[in-house]
């Protein structure tokens, strides 16, 4: 693979694209970092050297939830100052047309939604909403980032993304798996296949895969093309194709 990703590689894309009848599209926090979101990949030192994946946890929720907290709430300020970028647009685009089917995401962010995709798959949930940990009752952001307890018990409130340790949201895995196995063309975009078990969904398709990341994913999985380079770069290059192939 090279840096800028090559003509050719985009244009196999655009044809995979026309010719099926049922694309999914699986995206990763690469999606949004050229919306200014930080993948949890980036070499550039997250926050306090702590590796959010280490926060990003049942464990931590409960067992240190002055941690979860903080790092939670600093994930929705830096989220407020973000917007989906063209790349979201255009998927958002591509769905209404009719050329792309499902759009399943690891994304807690809203990005998708907030860009006019419809039934967007939240496979890690949503950090744009909250319930109590302990009663389950729905609560808001103001009371989550005030660290008020919950109204009906009294209890930690949190946002409803999947955190390591918590199965996903199974009717959404259901679907997903629906669509996957329907599918003729599955696009997989930024993401590092490193989190169980949406990894395993490339694998479940009969259709093409075709992987577009910023770097390579490591060795265990096969792709029939492979393009890399930055996710809205190569989108607006895709949609410029898509006009005149
Ligand atoms: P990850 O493990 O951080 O991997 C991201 C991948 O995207 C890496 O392989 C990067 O090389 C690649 N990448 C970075 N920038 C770009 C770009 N501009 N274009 C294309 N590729 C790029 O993140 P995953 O999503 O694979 O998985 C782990 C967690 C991180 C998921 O559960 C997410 O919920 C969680 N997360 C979500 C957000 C968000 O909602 N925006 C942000 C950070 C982490």
């Amino acid at each position: 693979m090279h840096n800028h990703a090559k003509r050719e590689t985009i244009i196999q894309l655009v044809q995979f694209m026309k010719e099926s009848s049922h694309t999914v599209i699986l995206t990763g926090a690469g999606m949004s970092t050229e919306s200014g979101v930080p993948d949890f990949r980036s070499k550039s030192g997250w926050w306090k050297n702590i590796d959010p994946r280490s926060v990003a946890t049942v464990e931590a929720l409960e067992e240190n939830y002055d941690l979860f907290h903080e790092f939670y709430s600093m994930r929705i300020h830096a989220l407020a100052k973000c917007l989906p970028h063209k790349g979201h647009h255009l998927l958002a685009n591509w769905q209404k047309q009719g050329l792309i089917h499902t759009i399943a995401t690891q994304n807690v962010d809203n990005f998708h939604q907030m860009a006019g995709a419809s039934n967007v798959q939240t496979l890690h949930g949503s950090i744009r909403s909250f319930r109590c940990h302990h009663c389950g009752a729905p609560s808001k952001e103001n009371t989550f980032l005030l660290k008020e307890p919950c109204t009906n018990c009294g209890g930690n409130i949190r946002p409803e993304v999947v955190l390591f340790g918590e199965p996903l949201p199974e009717k959404t895995w259901q679907n997903v798996l629906q669509h996957i196995h329907k599918a003729d063309l599955v696009i997989v975009i930024g993401t590092s296949l490193e989190v169980y078990p949406v990894n395993q969904l490339p694998e479940m398709t009969n259709g093409h895969t075709v992987l577009l990341n910023l770097e390579e994913v490591e060795g265990k999985y096969e792709f029939d093309l492979m393009i890399k380079g930055k996710a809205k770069d190569v989108l607006e290059r895709v949609d410029e194709l898509l006009k005149i192939v």
